[in-house]
């Protein structure tokens, strides 16, 4: 369809001219990979996929540091439609899931969709169609719009007075710079989060002084590493059966353990404690440093760090654990309160992600010329993770609340896409221009969210963390996973206006 055409063509129905409809999808991690693949075996072939940067992966991509992986079971975090025998350890390293990403978008022929280097710029709903303008492109009309971005991808920077006064190498962990050597170097690290936690378990052992800038402890469960070997992976491939029984043994028991922890089962919550009081109490012999990397809220409160690398780690004889604040960062390294310089060659920013971006700084326009930043106001809200009010055909893959507890993201984004998909369908029947969330369900289902939130561990817990936003509405699905998958299985047409 050449532009012109396209443009004045805007009050075109796909389902009621009976063609197929034109879909846009921005991002192509996981959600956005996903979803092209699904789509297409639906039936709905006429996708383009906008990604801003020059290769595929998302936050695989992104994220490149030392000792990154994957703490959830690598059988479980990979698409359903694509098991992978092949897996070289319990818990994948970074590169190879890229490389399993990388594999999934050739055998699908996922490349053929997408345009690389084409950060979106702006949406603008023009009824029933949306005009998409993104760097590079001609304006281009859909009647359909799939914001895959992810929720962890604008780096947090930390609010530290002389930030830039440093004059070592200085990055945050999602920038990583693989020109940086760190043999023999005097590196700090700010933030003891699971990013840090991976950093240092992985980088003690080669820099020549190791310090973490600790402002609260976090807790730490013990992570089964174990590698893979040819064997094992040949019974696996020889009976498929297994690898099935695996994913689904792994789910079973994440559902059975800490997502009944988070969400407040207090004899759960305990043995998760327990489990990271007895690792705490093996793996590091001193008691003073044992008392500071101690807790004293509860353990899932925050974000459960999976990782035994750490605690050894920091319990070596270059490494510091630096608990006296951080007052300003100087050229020569990090000032702390008691006056102390820690005198540094590299300082690294394991200081988190801004949770409530997704697709912004995209202006998204919705209906009335509704902005969406406007209209989150620093605290994003979706129906179901997926749909707003004012914005219609316009959906969010792992929008807000989209993250369920630890589980696998792939197999979340897998039963949104299928969700998103019985909306097309019922809208091809019904050859209905526009679906849209109604307000009324949209507000009450997040009055139930922000109530739920209240019995979860992340708020009785006494902690603060990225899960519960400034209007006290979760960041995170506040109910056990099995109600998450029973809500996915069938969509509550009630909920949706289908506007003809
Ligand atoms: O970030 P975080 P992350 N001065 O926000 C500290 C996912 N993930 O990158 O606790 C000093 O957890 C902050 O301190 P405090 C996972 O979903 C998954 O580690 O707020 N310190 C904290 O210690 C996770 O939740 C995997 O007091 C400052 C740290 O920085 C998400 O990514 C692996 C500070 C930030 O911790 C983010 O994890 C890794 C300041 N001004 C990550 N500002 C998997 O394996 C912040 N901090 C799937």
């Amino acid at each position: 369809m050449g532009q012109a055409e396209n443009i004045a063509d805007l009050n075109s129905s796909w389902a009621k001219e009976g063609r197929t409809p034109r879909i846009a999808i921005v991002g192509a991690g996981l959600s956005g990979i996903g979803a092209v693949i699904a789509l297409r075996k639906a039936g709905y072939s006429d996708l383009t996929v906008y990604e801003k940067a020059e290769r595929i992966g998302g936050t695989w991509r992104d994220n490149h540091y030392p000792g990154l992986s994957c703490d959830v079971p690598s059988y479980w975090y990979s698409y359903s439609f694509e098991p992978n025998a092949d897996w070289s350890h319990r818990f994948s390293y970074g590169p190879e899931i890229l490389k399993y990403i990388d594999h999934v978008a050739e055998k699908y022929d996922v490349m053929s969709t997408v345009q690389l280097n084409s950060p979106v710029t702006e949406l603008t709903y023009l009824g029933p169609r949306w005009r998409l303008k993104a760097e590079g492109h001609d304006p281009q009309i859909f009647d359909f719009v799939i914001s895959a971005t992810g929720i962890l991808h604008h780096p947090a920077y930390p609010d530290i007075a002389g930030l830039d006064a440093f004059k070592g190498a200085m990055f945050h962990t999602t920038r990583w710079d693989d020109s940086v050597a760190l043999e023999g170097k005097r590196v700090g690290i700010i933030g003891t989060g699971s990013t840090s936690a991976q950093i240092v378990g992985e980088i003690t052992k080669k820099v020549g002084h190791m310090s973490v800038f600790q402002r609260t402890p976090h807790w730490v469960a013990p992570l089964p590493q174990k590698e893979y070997g040819p064997i094992w992976k040949t019974i696996l491939r020889t009976f498929p059966a297994l690898h099935l029984f695996l994913v689904w043994f792994y789910k079973r028991l994440m559902l059975t353990t800490f997502a009944k922890a988070t969400i407040g089962d207090v004899e759960e919550q305990q043995k998760i404690q327990q489990a990271c009081l007895e690792m705490l109490e093996k793996t590091v012999p001193d008691p003073e440093l044992r008392a500071k990397l101690t807790p004293d809220y509860k353990a899932t409160c925050k974000r459960l760090i999976f990782c035994s690398d750490f605690y050894p780690a920091i319990s070596h004889d270059n490494a510091e654990l630096v608990t006296a604040g951080i007052t300003a960062i100087e050229p020569e390294g990090v000032r702390t309160e008691d006056g102390r310089m820690h005198e540094l060659d590299v300082l690294v920013l394991a200081t988190g992600f801004k949770v409530s971006e997704f697709i912004l700084p995209t202006k998204v326009y919705g209906e009335n010329n509704l902005e969406l930043s406007k209209q989150w106001d620093g605290a994003p809200r979706a129906h179901r993770a997926m749909t707003i009010p004012g914005f219609p055909n316009f959906w969010m893959l792992e929008g807000p609340t989209g993250p369920v507890g630890n589980l696998s993201l792939i197999s979340i984004t897998e039963n949104q896409i299928a969700y998103m998909i019985q909306c097309l369908d019922k809208m091809k029947t019904e050859k209905a221009a526009s679906i849209e969330v109604k307000p009324e369900a949209f507000e009450s289902l997040n009055r139930e969210m922000a109530e739920a939130v209240r019995t979860t561990t992340w708020a009785t817990g006494g902690c603060t963390s990225w899960y519960i936003d400034k209007t006290g509405i979760p960041n995170l699905y506040p109910w056990h996973p099995s109600r998450f998958y029973k809500e996915m299985e069938q969509v509550d047409f009630s909920e949706y206006k289908l506007t003809s």
